[in-house]
């Protein structure tokens, strides 16, 4: 996948694992290194995805795995278009509350569609990695707590069972096993400023690897 001026930062993370808590430290840490910062969110980031993210998480629809697949590359090839590529091709750094490795995650690993089918979506509908993925680690039954006691309606992935979350939470491990150089795993059980230092940490340790090379 091609070169590129600026930076695409993803977090990711399953459920209640911290991410929209330190996605604004981050976003601070890479403008006071420089950099324009694009914030976005997956599924959404843009008017017609904001429309498919309503759509994918009405828990009054009922959904086939392969339609919501397919519904998270389209919201996910229209914010690419418009929103990452441009913005890349400027020097900016784009940090994106989850991006594709969340379909290989919640799709491949959670409803168990073909890894393989998601590998040629992404080669075809976005063709392009993070530079960087936060990955937000923490035991499934923590996160769900966490998630609850925010006290809104669960929406309609968020009413999945704890074995879905499983997979979705092995799927994660296992790619930032297999991508060490790409991925930063934090440990997301603990309190929130001690995360929020960690992921700054790595963030700048990163940075000036990068920098450096
Ligand atoms: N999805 C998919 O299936 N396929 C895809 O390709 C993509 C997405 C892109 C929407 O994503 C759903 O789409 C998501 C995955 C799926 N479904 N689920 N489930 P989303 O990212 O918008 O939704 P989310 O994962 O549900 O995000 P979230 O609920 O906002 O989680 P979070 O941002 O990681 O958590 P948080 O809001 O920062 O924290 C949750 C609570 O815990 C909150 O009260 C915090 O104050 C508290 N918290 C946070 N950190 C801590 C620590 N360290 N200690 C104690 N308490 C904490």
């Amino acid at each position: 996948m091609a070169m590129r001026a600026g930076l695409l930062v993803s977090i990711e993370g399953g459920e209640g694992a911290g991410k929209s808590s330190v996605r604004e430290a981050v976003a601070q840490r890479l403008a006071a290194r420089g950099y324009e910062v694009v914030q976005t969110r997956e599924p959404g980031g843009t008017p017609a995805g904001e429309a498919i993210r309503a759509l994918l998480l009405d828990p009054a629809q009922s959904l086939a795995a392969e339609t919501e697949l397919l519904l998270m590359f389209a919201s996910r090839a229209q914010l690419v278009r418009h929103v990452v590529e441009p913005a890349l091709a400027r020097g900016a750094a784009v940090l994106s509350d989850r991006f594709t490795d969340a379909s290989f995650a919640y799709q491949g690993g959670g409803r168990g569609l073909d890894m393989g089918r998601i590998a040629d979506l992404e080669r075809w509908a976005v063709g392009l990695k993070p530079d960087l993925t936060l990955l937000l680690d923490v035991g499934v039954e923590v996160g769900l707590a966490r998630a609850r006691s925010r006290g809104a309606e669960p929406d309609r992935i968020e009413r999945e069972q704890v074995g879905f979350f499983e997979r979705v939470r092995a799927v994660y491990a296992a790619r930032a096993l297999a991508e060490p150089r790409r991925f930063l795993c934090i440990d997301a059980g603990a309190p929130a400023a001690d995360v929020v230092s960690a992921v700054l940490a790595g963030l700048d340790h990163w940075l000036d690897a990068r920098g450096a090379a």
